[in-house]
């Protein structure tokens, strides 16, 4: 594996749409106990059945601790490769490599630096030294060469790329105090363009309510094909997420593309309000001392946090009333995919869904 220091951009390098082809899918096993309720084992479940419904269409490879690593390769299908990696959790979207490809069909990893979701200021756990390994563990296992971008904070889950040029982001994460605080605005859209080998960064302002992520924009907004996008959609003015899906759709319907297409924009419906139990909250493991969550808590459940996999869509219901229109909007837009509905909510209870357990790896030559 080689590691460059030079700008992706410069090298023809740039970031594919989710929705093109892939080789195959990255996933980390659940173990963390402030993360995942009574030792993990509802996640587990759940994190299966998103690793086998990927695994109909693509490869997966999924990392599991030297603790887990005897009954992981147990429990999942001889098909799915599974390594032996540490890791502080399990977000492959936030930690596993961004990865690009050339004209020329060859692919390369981006290694940003992972400080947890803003490190010492409003970081979600410490250390997180395993998490920000794993870029460089993932490329050297799967024979890609990666581009240094330690300098830069960034996580997966807060950029989606239309392969065409245009990167979605949000204000509320980008710039919040614990990631890059010494770029201004101008110099973090450069940076992005930059490895992400894009044109034209879109600034969403916000992201979903209460979602600790300071607000990812994979769980608000998707690209679905180019030009078009879902967006996190709640019709309830009392409810605190309609001004920021309401801030987001303003920016969404003044802009145009890298290419100049203005979008189109389909509202998807957010699930009812969740909120995590006190029970729930019994099952996860205290942090330094406080806990994890508050019984009442609002959890940040969305159908846009979905993964587009070769021949699916895998995304998450809620055991809600919304599941179903939410289901039926995605299979609209993707028909020659089956959407794949994995009840989610012990996945969310860790702080993220089905895109922020994922990661894809494009197609090459
Ligand atoms: O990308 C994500 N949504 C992950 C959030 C993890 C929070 C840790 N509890």
């Amino acid at each position: 594996m080689r590691r460059y220091h030079t700008l992706p951009k410069d090298d023809g390098f740039y970031m594919p749409a989710e929705f093109e082809p892939h080789e195959g899918c990255i996933l980390i096993w659940p173990e963390r106990a402030d993360s995942w309720q009574y030792g993990g084992y509802a996640a587990r479940k759940a994190f299966t059945e998103v690793i086998c419904a990927i695994a109909k269409s693509e490869k997966v490879t999924v990392c599991a601790s030297a603790r887990q690593y005897d009954n992981v390769r147990s429990l999942l299908p001889e098909y799915v490769r599974v390594v032996e990696m540490s890791s502080n959790d399990s977000w492959a979207r936030d930690y596993a490599p961004t990865f690009l490809r050339n004209r020329q069909g060859e692919i390369r990893g981006v290694d940003w630096y992972f400080n947890a979701w803003g490190g010492l200021v409003d970081g979600l756990y410490f250390p997180w030294d395993l998490d920000n390994k794993m870029a460089t563990k993932l490329c050297d296992l799967l024979e890609k060469d990666i581009y240094d971008a330690q300098d830069f904070v960034l996580e997966g889950g807060s950029i989606h790329s239309d392969g065409e040029g245009t990167i979605l982001v949000t204000e509320a994460c980008l710039l919040s105090a614990g990631r890059n605080p010494q770029l201004s605005k101008e110099e973090i859209t450069q940076k992005l363009l930059e490895y992400l080998g894009a044109e034209k960064v879109i600034w969403l302002p916000r992201g979903v309510y209460h979602d600790e992520t300071n607000e990812h924009v994979d769980n608000i907004c998707a690209f679905t094909a180019p030009g078009e996008v879902v967006l996190g959609w709640t019709e309830d003015p009392n409810d605190p997420q309609y001004p920021l899906s309401e801030s987001c759709y303003q920016v969404l319907s003044r802009e145009t593309d890298a290419k100049g297409r203005p979008f189109t924009i389909h509202k998807m419906p957010m699930p009812t309000p969740i909120h995590i139990t006190q029970e729930e909250c019994e099952g996860l493991d205290w942090m330094d001392g406080q806990p994890t969550r508050t019984p009442g808590e609002r959890l940040a459940g969305s159908y846009v946090n979905f993964y587009i996999a070769n021949g699916a869509v895998v995304m998450p219901g809620f055991d809600d009333p919304m599941d179903q229109p939410a289901k039926e909007l995605l299979q609209r837009l993707f028909p020659t995919r089956e959407v794949i509905q994995i009840y989610a909510r012990d996945i969310l209870i860790g702080g993220g869904n089905i895109h922020c357990i994922t990661q894809q790896i494009p197609l090459g030559r």
